[in-house]
């Protein structure tokens, strides 16, 4: 049951979401490459409003209800890249010279196997093509075909252990206040950077969720540097930002205490929404 306070809340932040895509994204966290909104009236409607829909969300969908999927003629003739686009990690350019040959994904934590896998390893799991609606908080939509293995079969091979609360995902880009540390034009490598890793988490209902891929293509070919090469996440019921791009590893947890600010995310450590449902 969802009382009607809650429906309410839910209802003003999907406005809150509406005005964003009729451009009044100022309204807004601005979303992913711009500076974050400091209106700290913004952040407190958000903070209470997330518990809610969270709960509401959770209440409401069946757990494996998927997300409209749409069809070939539906797809953005070029999507939009967003945040970083260009890693400038040192060890990020070595594997993307190589062409992620060496690359190698890191499943660890909370698993009874601890497990690397290679590009070709995902590729040989069974696969799943979806073509989705990519939400952007800044209020822009986009829609590809994406392919990947489920996030599932992933889990299921490494095994989960009880106590593992959260899938957390740790990305090769970094962050210095709000900017991505991307190369410039030019830039063949890396002068090297302070900053903040990006990084994201999900509950295991949205990581045993049918969507939720680990996406190595887009548009039927290999992800590109933009989109998160060699691999992405991509849910099908939240925001853009919790689509962690450039996936170097995988860690299952009981608390997120112990990553950036504590909240979750690159983003939710500067005030988003750790549960970003739509
Ligand atoms: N590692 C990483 N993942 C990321 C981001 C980022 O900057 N770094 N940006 C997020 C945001 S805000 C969005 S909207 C999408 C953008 O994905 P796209 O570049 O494929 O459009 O990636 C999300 N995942
Ligand atoms: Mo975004």
């Amino acid at each position: 049951m969802i009382r009607p306070a809650e429906r309410k809340l839910l209802i003003s932040r999907r406005s809150l979401l509406r005005l964003g895509a009729i451009g009044a994204g100022s309204l807004l966290l601005a979303g992913c490459d711009d500076a974050v909104s400091e209106n700290p009236r913004v952040l407190a409607v958000i903070d209470k409003a997330e518990a809610l829909t969270y709960r509401a969300q959770r209440l409401i969908l069946p757990r494996d209800k998927l997300a409209p999927e749409y069809s070939e003629s539906d797809i953005a003739p070029e999507f939009r890249a967003n945040g970083s686009t260009s890693p400038s990690d040192q060890t990020y350019r070595t594997l993307a010279s190589a062409n992620f040959v060496d690359w190698l994904l890191a499943v660890d934590g909370l698993v009874e196997k601890p497990m690397t896998l290679s590009l070709a390893d995902l590729r040989g799991l069974p696969a799943r093509t979806q073509i989705t609606r990519h939400d952007c908080v800044e209020g822009w939509s986009c829609i590809g075909k994406w392919t990947g293995a489920p996030l599932s079969e992933v889990l299921n091979r490494a095994g989960v252990k009880p106590q593992a609360k959260f899938v957390v995902f740790h990305c090769a880009d970094r962050f210095q206040d709000g900017v991505p540390d991307d190369l410039e034009p030019g830039e063949s490598s890396a002068a090297g950077s302070g900053g903040a890793p990006y990084y994201e988490s999900i509950d295991f209902v949205d990581a045993y969720h049918p969507q939720t891929l680990l996406a190595y293509e887009l548009n039927g070919k290999p992800l590109p540097i933009a989109y998160g090469a060699p691999l992405r996440l991509r849910l099908g019921r939240q925001l853009g930002y919790k689509m962690a791009k450039y996936v170097m590893r995988i860690e299952l947890v009981d608390s997120f205490a112990q990553f950036g600010a504590g909240k979750g995310g690159y983003w939710e450590d500067l005030g988003y929404e750790w549960y970003a449902g739509i």
